[in-house]
């Protein structure tokens, strides 16, 4: 019997997802992305040209694969057609999206943006892509469906029942409610463009058991809706049982979990981050690492990694395998530290609470190395880095079996 592999990232995003399955892609049929939506973001290079994929799974890359936008995940239809645009039109052909995922829709985005506004410095730092609004809407049982495509004249008559129902919220926010024509005009559009890639996935996926399948994640562990730094998350459960749920495979079904970290931390928008360093160093970390999003261009805050967090993440994803990715941006530093407990209050912990309000971190100073940017073997590694990696190793109880060494799929350490 043939199994399910994920790939999740175990911090607060952007931890190389995308070069690892780019690394393994070429193993699968069928890749497939179980939530989000085109808040996500990574850059690829094929034939060195460099491609932004926000929706499209990364089983773009591999010419034989098959590439599924499964029911868990929030489709921003316009963004869709323009992805596969740029990308290639011909992925059309190795492309389905489900019925039952939900439609991200203009005043989605429109909500989103005003509500971080009248939020001000409580702002979440969401990427403004209209997520939390429309899995809300899914939530509610209001939302609208990629397979509602099919009956427009019906799909509008609900829209325009919603449209009534929230005019109130809508004047509140200072959104506005889009005229019916023209938001007839750009459903009839998004069906001629994606009515033939909408299907039934989760049987799909059922009936294609017999081949090798790999769930994508998006997004990562700390940035869950249930499970994350709340409120300070996505709107979508972003560890591995929630990519069942979003994909319709049985829970058995699902075989290796292999957890992304970087060699330190990151995150994009508000909420706690223990570790963060905000001084030179942690500059020095951001230029190091390019820490940009790709989505919208912010900075990343940078610091350590944090130890009682990734265990939490390996936990929770019931990780059998953990990359950690861009341990050259650390090369060149005197010394480097990772955070092992926390206190909080007068308290020393070492597990990762459900609030992080008041965390502090306790640091392990370890020694800096020289230089590892683009060492492709174990052996090859300075001494210091080995017990970098192997301190990483020996507290998460988890092995790391890949270590990338730079951007370059080749700049890659596979144990
Ligand atoms: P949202 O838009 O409602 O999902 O935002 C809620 C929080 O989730 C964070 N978030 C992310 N954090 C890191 N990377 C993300 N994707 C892009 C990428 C980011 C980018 O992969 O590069 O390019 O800026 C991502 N998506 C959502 C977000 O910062 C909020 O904290
Ligand atoms: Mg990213």
């Amino acid at each position: 019997m043939l199994m399910v592999d994920m790939v999740v990232g175990l911090q607060w995003g952007d931890e190389g997802k995308g070069k690892i399955v780019d690394l393994i892609a070429k193993n699968y049929d069928i890749v497939i992305r179980s939530q989000g939506g085109h808040n996500a973001g990574h850059t690829v290079v094929v034939d060195s040209k460099k491609y932004a994929l926000h929706l499209l799974p990364s089983g773009v890359l591999n010419p034989n694969a098959v590439n599924v936008i499964a029911n868990g995940v929030v489709v921003y239809p316009p963004q869709l057609i323009k992805e596969i645009e740029e990308f290639d039109k011909d992925i059309k052909n190795k492309l389905i999206i489900s019925d039952k995922a939900h439609m991200i829709l203009d005043h989605h985005i429109a909500i989103d943006r005003a509500r971080e506004k009248l939020r001000g410095k409580n702002a979440i730092g969401t990427t403004g892509r209209g997520i939390g609004p429309a899995y809300a809407d899914k939530i509610a049982r209001v939302g609208v469906r990629m397979g509602e495509l099919k009956n427009i004249e019906k799909l509008l008559e609900k829209l325009n029942h919603y449209y009534e129902m929230n005019k109130g919220y809508f004047e509140y926010l200072g959104v506005e409610i889009p005229k019916i024509e023209e938001l007839k005009k750009e459903l009839e559009y998004w069906k001629e463009e994606l009515g033939d890639l909408i299907t039934d996935t989760t049987k799909f996926l059922w009936d294609n058991f017999d081949k090798n399948m790999l769930l994508e994640g998006a997004q990562a562990t700390l940035l869950d809706i249930d499970h994350g730094t709340y409120p300070y998350v996505t709107s979508s459960n972003t560890i591995a049982s929630g990519a069942l749920t979003g994909s319709g495979i049985p829970p058995k079904r699902l075989n290796k979990v292999i957890g992304i970290a970087k060699a330190y931390t990151t995150r994009v928008g508000n909420g706690p981050f223990p570790t963060e360093e905000i001084s030179s160093l942690g500059d020095k970390i951001r230029e190091n690492g390019a820490e940009f999003g790709t989505t919208t261009g912010r900075p990343r805050r940078c610091g350590w990694f944090d130890l009682v967090a990734c265990k939490y993440a390996v936990t929770i994803n019931g990780c059998d395998e953990v990359a950690i990715m861009k341990l050259d941006v650390l090369d060149g530093f005197d010394e480097v530290k990772i955070c092992v407990a926390y206190q909080k209050n007068s308290e020393i912990i070492d597990y990762f609470p459900s609030d992080l309000e008041d965390v502090e971190p306790i640091y392990e100073r370890l020694r800096g190395w020289d230089k590892t940017a683009g060492i492709t073997k174990w052996d090859n590694l300075p001494e210091n880095a080995k017990k970098y990696i192997e301190f990483i190793e020996d507290k998460i109880k988890t092995k790391i079996k890949y270590i990338s060494t730079g951007p370059d799929r080749d700049s890659t350490i596979i144990r």
